[in-house]
């Protein structure tokens, strides 16, 4: 049997090979595998690729082959014990004579679910928990979806380094550096929706697309937080370059013609959480938030921002709009406190990712 340390070994590549689905398994998880022989050398690898495509332990059991028998799985994500798009991946390690499965992270989809015990009762030693934490970061958004039954929200924004992302007349053309600016489009076009607020339409009329991405043929969803159905009804973000949700208020008395998501209203705004509800039934895994320090904030305060995507420009405005607007604190007790996750530089700029921090 491998020792804890090849454990952790083989589960780093295995979370590694999960990320290689970013952007394209949407609405399924990302999800790596690695299979080694009996005597534990690698004798397969793969990855979920897009939903309705091979999981990640039928892709790296047909590249071990029969060197798979006696041997070890580790699987980023409980092997399945459910036919759906394709067929339990349990039933697959058991065909394949694998010794030892490895996982990190519970499968939390009750529909699919129940592969660890599968496999226990048909003898295969079972390992769970073997680097929980690295494959929860790397599937965090899927893992929210499935677990809480809303979207994952990524909060984008752009600032100079004393946090402001427009200049006191209201200029905010180019803060960040075009390396940043295209950063940004690859972040966002793994996403399923963009959501932008009213504030955003009406000040810069933003087209709100991304390139389509490989493989799964999605445009992302592209949402507007509009209370009251303002949107012009010649926004651009109304055109047919992407399908458009406007989410408004029950009762809000709107001309607007469009795919209107009427939403009870909460805090002089809409249910936000209502609203991940919603897109989350339309098989929308994780938002990409941007546009708008006003919606900003009202996401900040209901407590459903949960990753910050910033990215930092080495200048200085010292006034001008702050890149959030009032998120519910008026004292430092209220502070939201996050902690960083990573970052980098992009050209001139510092990238940073944060989530909130849980005591
Ligand atoms: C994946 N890829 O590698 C694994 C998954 O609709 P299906 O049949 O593809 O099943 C999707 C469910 O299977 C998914 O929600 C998750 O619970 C489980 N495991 N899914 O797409 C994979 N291992
Ligand atoms: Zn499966």
């Amino acid at each position: 049997m491998e020792t804890p340390e090849q454990d952790a070994a083989h589960m780093a590549r295995a979370v590694e090979l999960a990320g290689h689905g970013h952007g394209s398994t949407s609405p399924n998880p990302l999800v790596g595998c690695v299979v080694l022989d009996a005597a534990g050398q690698v004798a397969g690898e793969g990855f979920h690729a897009y939903a309705g495509g091979p999981h990640a332990e039928v892709a790296a059991l047909a590249r071990a082959g029969e060197r798979a028998r006696g041997g070890t799985a580790y699987v980023t994500l409980e092997p399945c014990d459910h036919t759906g798009r394709t067929g339990p991946c349990s039933r697959a390690l058991l065909d394949a004579g694998v010794a030892r499965v490895v996982i990190a992270v519970t499968d939390p989809n009750p529909k699919a679910a129940g592969g660890a015990a599968r496999l226990r009762a048909h003898g295969v030693s079972v390992t769970s928990g073997v680097l929980a934490g690295a494959a929860e970061r790397g599937n965090e958004e899927w893992l929210t979806y499935a677990r809480l039954g809303r979207s994952h929200v990524t909060w984008k924004f752009a600032a100079t380094l004393d946090g402001r992302s427009a200049a006191e007349d209201g200029t905010s053309q180019w803060i960040t550096s075009p390396e940043a600016r295209a950063d940004v489009h690859r972040m966002r076009a793994a996403a399923d929706a963009i959501v932008a607020g009213i504030g955003t339409v009406l000040a810069d009329d933003p087209g709100l697309t991304a390139r389509v991405r490989d493989g799964s043929g999605r445009t992302p969803l592209r949402v507007v937080i509009d209370t009251e159905g303002h949107t012009p009804q010649h926004a651009r973000v109304l055109d047919d370059k992407a399908p458009t949700l406007v989410a408004v208020a029950e009762d809000a008395r709107t001309p607007l013609k469009a795919d209107l998501l009427r939403l009870p209203r909460h805090e002089g705004g809409l249910d936000l959480g209502a609203l991940l509800r919603e897109l989350a039934a339309r098989e929308v895994v994780g938002v990409f938030l941007e546009g708008g320090p006003t919606l900003a904030g009202s996401f900040v305060r209901q407590g459903l921002a949960d990753r910050v995507l910033a990215y930092v420009a080495p200048a200085l405005l010292g006034s001008g709009r702050a890149a959030l607007g009032a998120a519910g604190v008026g004292t430092i007790d209220d502070v939201h406190r996050l902690t960083f996750d990573d970052f980098s530089l992009i050209g001139p700029d510092l990238r940073l990712i944060a989530r909130p921090a849980h005591p």
